[in-house]
This record gives structure tokens, C-alpha cells and sequence, in this order.
């Protein structure tokens, strides 16, 4: 069991995530280094100094961004991908096995309200499309949530405008084309590669969105068909369209070739009407994602890899970084743990 942590600028401190029972690991990232270059050794190793000095250790890098010019295909991708690759020996260097990242053009998770009240007091993160369809983007990412990157109004509008021949196929196609690459620096790394699902799994802004269900994590991972291609199933994401049934896509994946799932991502979402959703606290009860049907699927493929409770809402009085508060996110830990101690039957 792991948990988040943004770094020293992270208002939690590794003491405290050294006392949630369970959690040993820490999923972290060198956050100091511009998109596209590569991580210098030290940081890596300074960022895995202080998790090892809590007690703890660095499990898996989230993550890596890919630069925009990546997935747009543009002439600069060969040096900012050689990047990428030396950023990826360097944490296979220190041992981190596991390396995630996302494909989504521009804007990485998004949503439409950071802090929808719940009947119980507590805030949630939520979307809803046309909600969104009102955003002005013409202010930059300004109001929206912090990510690798940030644009001012001009950068944004001229991203968003270079995107606008970019079809759903070219994005596919720009993919293949970094992973026939990244995939053999990773195998020689030692590190497993584990692409996170577009959140949410559909295109916003007009822009193309193409990890959105097993399908597509099962096209990918044949793109280059080797253990070290694998994804991240992040059940919040994957759970915002009723048609990915998760259970059935832990089973498919997990089965493909040595596993192909190297990452959880475990959060629940609860869908309120097309295309409409918001997050709620982690049992099943509470929203639309069978969880114990996901720690079963889990266990019959073997499943021994990391696992993070994903976002949690704002309870008891915290304030933070809105999805990544300690308190909902350490009980989402304690209950899947209970889960799986359940389901392992010990
Ligand atoms: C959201 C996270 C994502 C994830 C990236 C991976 O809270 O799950 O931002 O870190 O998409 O690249």
C-alpha cells in the first residue's frame, strides 16, 4: 500500500504518512525540473533519501510528463523523448520499479468543481460536462487545478489551436511512436511502464482523448508487446463510464502476457447522470465502483504490485491540495487493506 506525496512543498509531511498502518511505500516525482528535461541524478536521488529517512520507500514515480510536442508529433520529440528515456534509467538506477504517466493532450485530470459540498459537510472533487462547456479558457489554466505544467492565455489557445489536426488515430500514432522507444529504455532500466487512463475517459475541449476503457489499454499494450508496457487502472477514471466494466478489464489485462497491470489506482466515483459524476470515500457503498469486485478480479490475476488510494475528499477541517488531503485518503488505505486481507484470506 502507497501513498501520494508532492515533495518537500508538500504540505503532509512523510511522518505522517509513516503512521497509517500499512502504508509503506511512497509514489512521488523530482517536481523542480521543466517538462522535457531530463531529471538530474541528484534529485532522484535526493527525493529517495527522504523517503528513506522516514521510513518509507519510494515505490513508483508519478510521473514522468510528456511533453506536449510528443504527443503532437512535432520534429522536437526525439531529443524530448532521449529525455524522457535518461529520466527513466535515472529512477531504475535507484531501484524504483514502477513509472507512471499519462497521454492526455494539454490538460491532465480535470474538473469541473474542486470542492462540491456533500450532505455530510465534506467536499468532493466533481464534474459535469456541460458545466464545463462554460469554462473560459481564454484566462489560461489559471483557475483550473495545479499539473505538471501551467499555461498563460496565449500558450493555451495556440496548444489548444495545434491539437485541432490532430485526430484521435494521429494521437494513437504518436503513441506508438514513444513507446517503440521508451518501452526498450525501460526493459533495460528495470522499470515497468504503466500509462494512466484519460480522467475523464472522453474528450473535453474538443481535444482527442484516447485511453478511455480496455479496449484501448489492451490496444496499447500490444503497440509494443512487452512486460514492461503496462498500465495504471485507476478505477476512478476508468469508472466514470458505466460501459468499462472494471472487474472484466482487471481480468483481461492481468492475464495478458506476464500481467500487464503494474499500478492501482483505487478511488470511487459516483455517476449522476451522462457524463456527469463526483467522487465520494472509497467503499463500494458510496458510488458507482464495485470495489470488492475489483479486489477479487485483483487476486485471481495475482496482482502483487502497488496500489494508492486516489483521491480523497475534504473532511474534518483540512484544507489542502484539493484530491490529495491526508485524512480520506488514509481511511480509503485502511479500507483496502481490509478488502484484501478479506480476499487474500489471511
Ligand atoms: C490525478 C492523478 C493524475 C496522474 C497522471 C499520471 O490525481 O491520478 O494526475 O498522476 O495522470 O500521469
Amino acid at each position: 500500500m502507497t501513498l501520494r506525496w508532492f515533495g518537500p512543498t508538500d504540505p503532509i509531511p512523510l511522518a505522517y504518512i509513516r503512521q497509517i498502518p500499512g502504508v509503506t511505500g511512497v509514489v512521488s516525482a523530482v517536481y523542480d525540473t521543466p517538462v522535457g528535461d531530463s531529471w538530474p541524478r541528484a534529485s532522484v536521488e535526493s527525493l529517495a533519501e527522504q523517503v528513506d529517512a522516514a521510513g518509507l520507500s519510494l515505490a513508483v514515480i508519478e510521473s514522468i510528463p510528456v511533453h506536449e510536442d510528443i504527443k503532437l508529433g512535432r520534429p522536437s520529440r526525439d531529443r524530448l523523448v532521449d529525455a524522457w528515456c535518461e529520466s527513466v534509467a535515472r529512477v531504475g538506477a535507484i531501484g524504483v520499479g514502477v513509472v507512471c504517466y499519462n497521454f492526455m493532450p494539454v490538460f491532465d485530470w480535470m474538473r469541473s468543481n474542486l470542492a462540491m459540498r456533500l450532505p455530510d459537510g465534506s467536499t468532493a472533487l466533481a464534474f459535469d460536462d456541460a458545466e464545463l462547456a462554460r469554462f473560459d479558457l481564454s484566462r489560461g489554466t489559471r483557475d483550473l487545478p495545479g499539473w505538471a505544467a501551467a499555461y498563460d492565455a496565449a500558450e493555451l489557445r495556440a496548444l489548444v489551436d495545434a491539437y485541432r489536426t490532430v485526430s484521435a488515430e494521429q494521437l494513437w500514432e504518436n503513441l506508438g511512436y514513444f513507446l517503440e522507444r521508451v518501452v526498450p529504455a525501460a526493459e533495460s532500466a528495470g522499470v515497468h511502464l504503466a500509462i494512466h487512463p484519460d480522467d475523464p475517459p472522453w474528450s473535453i475541449f474538443g481535444l482527442p482523448r484516447i485511453v478511455t476503457g480496455g479496449a484501448a489499454l489492451e490496444r496499447l499494450v500490444k503497440l509494443v508487446d512487452r512486460p514492461a508496457n503496462g498500465v495504471t487502472v485507476c478505477t476512478g477514471s476508468l469508472g466514470a463510464d458505466p460501459d468499462n466494466d472494471l472487474p472484466a478489464i482487471i481480468r483481461r489485462l492481468g492475464r495478458m502476457g506476464e500481467g500487464r497491470i503494474h499500478f492501482m489506482h483505487c478511488r470511487n466515483v459516483k455517476r449522476t447522470g451522462e457524463r456527469r459524476f463526483h467522487e465520494t470515500p472509497h467503499p463500494s457503498a458510496f458510488g458507482s465502483v464495485d470495489m470488492l469486485g475489483v479486489m477479487r478480479a485483483l487476486r485471481e490475476v495475482g496482482y502483487t504490485g502497488p496500489m494508492r488510494p486516489d483521491h480523497g475528499r475534504m473532511i474534518w477541517g483540512e484544507t489542502g491540495r484539493p484530491g490529495y488531503g491526508l485524512y480520506d485518503r488514509a481511511l480509503g488505505a485502511m479500507y483496502l487493506q481490509g478488502l484484501w486481507e478479506a480476499v487474500v484470506g489471511v
